[in-house]
């Protein structure tokens, strides 16, 4: 795991923000649903060649935004080079980002259960996750859903990269807090991360 703190200038945040708005224009945050329909506490949307959902079929990636029925926007190049040369960091010069899943954290108790990142066919390249907005309190384990976690803080211009063993780990967000960034005029978190899915 890479956790590099403060990596993004605010200017750079700032551009990545207003794409994540622009994106959201054509493509509108969603609350997605587990298989028995309990809704997400969180609203995500995505872009990118193919967008990452779960519903009452389980997790999936589509070609089309699940309520629009539009194709995903693509990834801004900003977004595409810029995990390109992360991914080089650990070591992958051939990463190909391929989608992109925006989550938005708004309320106080937005939070994400602990999961393995399992729906890509590609379980080697590394995933990339940027953080904008309030902090997030992020829990990483091992392997198994029952190993031990630590929390991490990811704060507004953080990187943080699961590769290698890292990749599988377990992992989730605790909740966010609120107050902690003005990057964001409505308060909350987004989380930017991106793959290779193929
Ligand atoms: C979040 N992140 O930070 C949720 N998954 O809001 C993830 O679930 C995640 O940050 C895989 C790799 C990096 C991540
Ligand atoms: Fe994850």
């Amino acid at each position: 795991m890479l956790h590099l703190q403060n990596y993004l200038s605010e200017s750079q945040q700032r551009e990545i923000l207003h794409h994540c708005r622009e994106i959201g224009k054509r493509a509108p945050l969603f609350i997605p649903t587990m298989k028995n329909r309990s809704p997400f506490n969180y609203q995500m949307t995505n872009c990118g060649k193919v967008g990452w959902i779960s519903d009452q079929n389980g997790y999936q990636y589509i070609e089309n935004h699940p309520v629009t029925n539009k194709p995903w926007q693509p990834i801004p190049e900003v977004i595409r080079n810029l995990t390109k040369s992360l991914a080089a960091k650990v070591g992958d010069y051939n990463f190909t980002p391929e989608t992109c899943l925006i989550n938005y954290y708004q309320k106080e108790n937005s939070k994400l259960g602990i999961h393995q990142d399992n729906t890509e066919i590609n379980k080697a390249a590394p995933i990339i996750s940027i953080s904008l907005g309030d902090d997030g309190i992020f829990l990483i384990g091992g392997k198994r859903r029952k190993d031990p976690t630590k929390e991490i803080i990811l704060k507004s211009g953080d990187i943080l990269i699961l590769h290698d063993e890292s990749r599988m780990f377990y992992h989730g967000i605790k909740g966010i807090v609120p107050g902690t960034s003005n990057l964001l005029n409505s308060g909350g978190r987004l989380n930017l991360t991106i793959r290779q899915v193929y």
